[in-house]
C-alpha cells in the first residue's frame, strides 16, 4: 500500500515535469492565446500586442492590398495617391484645384500651398490660429467649446474652452496654462487644475488672470507661474451647491454662474453673475457687493423671467446677461442676450446707481432681435454675447444670434464691422468676406486685428488689418 502510493506519487511528479517541459517549450515573448499575456495585450499571430498595435496592422495590411494609384483628379497638376513616389510633392486635397504643393496662398477659405495652415502671412484675411484639430503649430492641443477671449501684455492671447486655460502666440503656439478636459474643481497648478465651463478672464492690478468659473460658482485666480486659488464665492460644482446668493466676505459670498469680469477704476472687479440676473463688485478688501439687478422676479408658480426694467441700480433687472466693462470713468456696460440689448450702469448717478439701455430693441418676452444698424432703441441685435473696447474706446459686441462683430459708440451707435448676418456660417477670407458659425468672444490686438471666438467651429480666428 505504501510503496504504490509511492509510485503513484512519482508518476505523477513526472508527468507534472512533462507538462511543464511542454509550457516551456514555448518561446521567450510568443504566446498562442490570450491568457498568455498580461491582460492589456492580446495574443495576435503569436505575438502579445495592444488592442492599438493589432489595429494598426490590419489598417497597414488593408492599405498594401490596395491597388496602387497616383493620380491628378482635381487637374491641378500635382498627383495624389498611395502610389505615388516616396518624396514627391502629394497634393493635401485631390478634390479641390485651388490647393496643392507650390501654389501661392491666397485670401480664401483653403490652404492653397498644403502646408497645414490657411491664409499666412496675408494682410487683410483672415486665418484660423488655433482649432478643434490637431497638428500644426497648436500640437496636440484641441479647442473645444469657446468661451472667451483677451489679449495679453506681450500680444499673446489667454483663451478659455470648455474646462482649460490656455495660451496662445501671436502665430499660434498653443501652451496649456491649467485645467484638463474634465469638468471639477480643484486648485493647484497645471494640469491638475479643475475649471468647470470657465469664462471671462481679465489681468489684475498684478498681472494676475482672474477668471469667471461659472459651473464652479466662483471666481479664481491664475498666477504667472500657473499657481490656481479662490479669489471670492463657494467654488464647487456639485448641484446642490449652486443657485446661490450672498453677498459678504470672500468666503461668504456666493455666485451663480459668473461668466465675465471687468477691472473697475479703482481695482475692484466687476462680476456679471449671469444665474443671478445680476452685477457684483469684489471690493478691493475682498468684500462681495451687489451693483445692479434684482435677480429672478418671483411669481405665483415659482420663478419668473428675469426681466427688463431701467432706473434705479438696485431695483433694475436684467435677462440673461453675458459679458460686462469698465470704461475709464467707472461706467459699466452689460451685454444681454434675452433682452437683446446693451445696458450702461452709472454707479454714481443717484442714490443706488442708475441702469439704462445704451442700444438694442427687442420683444423682451420672447427674446426675439433682430440685425439692424442705427442708434439706441432703433438698433438691434440677436443674442449678443462677448465684448471688448476697441482703441478709440466703442465697444466691440459679438452678435452671436447674427454671427457678426458690431461697433457700438459710448453715445450708442451701432455698425456692423465684420461678419455677413445673412450667412452664419463659419469661412476665412477678407475682412468683406469673412463668415463666422456662431461667434462668441471678441479681442483687438494691439495692431488692430481682431481675435474672434468661433464657438461653432471651434476655432479661434484672427483677422488681419
Ligand atoms: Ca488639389
Ligand atoms: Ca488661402
Ligand atoms: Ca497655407
Amino acid at each position: 500500500m505504501h510503496t504504490n502510493y509511492k509510485g503513484f506519487a512519482i508518476t505523477l511528479i513526472f508527468l507534472l515535469g512533462l507538462a511543464s517541459l511542454a509550457c516551456s517549450s514555448r518561446k521567450e515573448g510568443t504566446c498562442e492565446r490570450d491568457s498568455h499575456c498580461d491582460g492589456l495585450t492580446v495574443c495576435f499571430e503569436k505575438k502579445c500586442l495592444s488592442m492599438k498595435e493589432v489595429k494598426a496592422i490590419r489598417t497597414q495590411r488593408e492599405e498594401d492590398a490596395k491597388p496602387k494609384i497616383c493620380k491628378d483628379n482635381d487637374g491641378d497638376g500635382v498627383k495624389a495617391g498611395n502610389g505615388c513616389k516616396k518624396g514627391a510633392p502629394i497634393d493635401c486635397d485631390d478634390k479641390n484645384d485651388k490647393m496643392a504643393p507650390g501654389k501661392v496662398e491666397i485670401c480664401d477659405d483653403f490652404d492653397n500651398n498644403c502646408d497645414g495652415l490657411v491664409n499666412e502671412g496675408l494682410a487683410k484675411c483672415s486665418q484660423a490660429l488655433f482649432t478643434g484639430k490637431t497638428g500644426g503649430k497648436q500640437g496636440e492641443y484641441k479647442l473645444n467649446s469657446p468661451h472667451s477671449v483677451i489679449v495679453d501684455d506681450d500680444g499673446s492671447l489667454l483663451v478659455t474652452d470648455s474646462h482649460h486655460l490656455w495660451r496662445v502666440s501671436k502665430d499660434g503656439q498653443v501652451q496649456l496654462v491649467a485645467g484638463s478636459h474634465l469638468p471639477n474643481f480643484a486648485d493647484g497648478q497645471g494640469e491638475a487644475v479643475r475649471f468647470s465651463h470657465p469664462h471671462g478672464i481679465i489681468k489684475d492690478r498684478n498681472g494676475d488672470v482672474l477668471l469667471a468659473d461659472c459651473k464652479n460658482n466662483c471666481v479664481r485666480r491664475v498666477t504667472r507661474e500657473g499657481h490656481v486659488s479662490h479669489v471670492a464665492g463657494m467654488c464647487s460644482s456639485k448641484t446642490k451647491d449652486t443657485g446661490q446668493f450672498a453677498d459678504g466676505g470672500k468666503d461668504q459670498a456666493r455666485f451663480y454662474c459668473p461668466t465675465d469680469l471687468a477691472l473697475d477704476v479703482d481695482g475692484s472687479i466687476v462680476v456679471l453673475d449671469q444665474g443671478n440676473a445680476r452685477i457684483r463688485r469684489i471690493g478691493l478688501d475682498g468684500q462681495v457687493s451687489t451693483i445692479a439687478g434684482v435677480g429672478p422676479v418671483h411669481v405665483e408658480d415659482g420663478e419668473g423671467q428675469m426681466g427688463y426694467l431701467d432706473g434705479p441700480a438696485n431695483e433694475a433687472r436684467f435677462n440673461d446677461p453675458q459679458s460686462v466693462l469698465v470704461d475709464s470713468k467707472g461706467i459699466i456696460y452689460v451685454s444681454e442676450s434675452f433682452n437683446c440689448r446693451i445696458r450702461r450702469i452709472d454707479p454714481k448717478k443717484g442714490e443706488h446707481g442708475e441702469v439704462s439701455t445704451l442700444a438694442g430693441e427687442s420683444d423682451t418676452l420672447l427674446g426675439v432681435g433682430g440685425h439692424k444698424d442705427g442708434r439706441g432703441a432703433k438698433a438691434k441685435f440677436n443674442f449678443p454675447h462677448g465684448m471688448a473696447f476697441d482703441a478709440k474706446g466703442n465697444l466691440l459686441v459679438v452678435d452671436t444670434g447674427n454671427a457678426v462683430i458690431r461697433r457700438v459708440t459710448p453715445r450708442g451707435r451701432v455698425s456692423t464691422v465684420v461678419g455677413r448676418p445673412d450667412k452664419p456660417k463659419a469661412k476665412e477670407g477678407s475682412w468683406k468676406d469673412v463668415q463666422f458659425g456662431m461667434p462668441i468672444d471678441v479681442a483687438p490686438g494691439p495692431d488692430g486685428s481682431l481675435y474672434v471666438l468661433d464657438a461653432g467651429v471651434n476655432r479661434l480666428r484672427k483677422i488681419v488689418p
